[in-house]
């Protein structure tokens, strides 16, 4: 199967979005053709500082490879380096009514919280509907904050398809129902996010263990003493046990299981164990990439990139009436 996802470098990747996508992603490599983008396109759809968005840009490449994203097997490559998403993107925003975009939930949430909204905001999911369809994709890994710009995503290609014939795949989302949503270590009620500005909300890929140990031992816990699953009546506790579900690759009942007769911060020292086990050898692999082996690796992945979008792209302006 075609698969593609990406990531914003719009801060610190964090275990959200490990779990949520990156995890996945390696997974996916084995017997499916991926293509994994570092959406940097999409980050300045909110205002980015250009030596921070450089920095995080490298540094989102590199976790990429040190989580197992493999060169061999799947194209890794930048989104400003094909310039075919911004060309899509654009005409696919030419057929998506403004009433959808500004009904899109996140779209809602980011304006909420800031004082200027500019168009690219609105716009993020048109952009992230050609990153998917330009490549021909079925499957698509996220977590599950992403199904609405799928579903839309979906909806653009079979309008284009109707319209114009048949042009684009429909894609499938694919999310792991344990960690599709990891939710902030301070506030179970919100998810855990790159932008948010207290950082112990969450768990960065790259933060030393002594801070790993920390931010899980000051998470939040619920009433009561028992390790139980239930997301309503319990979700602090039930955010842990899905972050320890995502790192150790077990089902949510193998963890209650195990943990039923710990105390609260038992649970949370084997939890920090078990994050730290996962992360450290993550950073030592981080720390021995080479920043030019880096680039070479997102130069071949952007030339392999390009070839295929090009064929797509060729197709929607020759199907529009652009005289090519
Ligand atoms: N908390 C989360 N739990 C599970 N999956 C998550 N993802 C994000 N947060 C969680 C998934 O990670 C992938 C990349 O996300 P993104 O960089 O495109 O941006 P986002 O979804 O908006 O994530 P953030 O961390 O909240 O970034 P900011 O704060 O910059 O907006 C996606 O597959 C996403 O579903």
């Amino acid at each position: 199967m075609r698969v593609f996802s990406g990531l914003q470098p719009s801060g610190n990747v964090h275990i959200g979005n490990y779990l949520g996508a990156i995890k996945q992603w390696v997974g996916l490599q084995r017997g499916n053709d991926a293509l994994y983008c570092i959406v940097d396109v999409h980050a300045i759809t909110i205002p980015q500082d250009p030596k921070e968005l450089r920095r995080a840009t490298l540094e989102t490449a590199k976790t990429y490879l040190a989580a197992g994203v493999d060169p061999q097997k799947s194209t890794i490559f930048i989104q400003s380096h094909v310039p075919a998403h911004a060309e899509l993107g654009w005409i696919l925003s030419t057929l998506t009514p403004l009433g959808e975009l500004e009904r899109m939930t996140q779209f809602k949430e980011k304006r909420s919280k800031r004082d200027a909204v500019y168009a690219g905001l609105l716009n993020y999911p048109t952009l992230m509907a050609a990153d998917i369809l330009l490549y021909q994709t079925e499957l698509v890994p996220v977590g599950d904050d992403q199904l609405q710009h799928i579903e839309l995503t979906r909806s653009l290609a079979e309008r284009f398809n109707n319209r114009f014939g048949k042009t684009f795949i429909i894609p499938q989302a694919r999310v792991n129902k344990t960690t599709a949503r990891i939710m902030s270590l301070a506030h179970p009620g919100d998810k855990m996010s790159k932008s948010d500005p207290n950082d112990k909300t969450r768990i960065n890929l790259l933060d030393p263990e002594d801070v790993i140990r920390a931010k899980i031992k000051s998470a939040v816990t619920d009433s009561g003493n028992e390790i139980v699953y239930g997301p309503t009546a319990k979700p602090a506790i039930s955010n842990l046990i899905n972050i320890f579900a995502g790192v150790m690759g077990k089902p949510v009942e193998w963890i209650t299981r195990e943990s039923k007769e710990l105390t609260y911060s038992e649970f949370k020292n084997n939890l920090a164990d078990a994050v730290v086990q996962e992360l450290i050898p993550f950073q030592q692999r981080f720390n021995d990439l080479k920043e030019k082996d880096v680039l070479s690796v997102l130069q071949a992945g952007a030339q392999k990139a390009a070839e295929l979008a090009s064929s797509t792209l060729k197709d929607v302006k020759k199907k529009i009436g652009f005289v090519l």
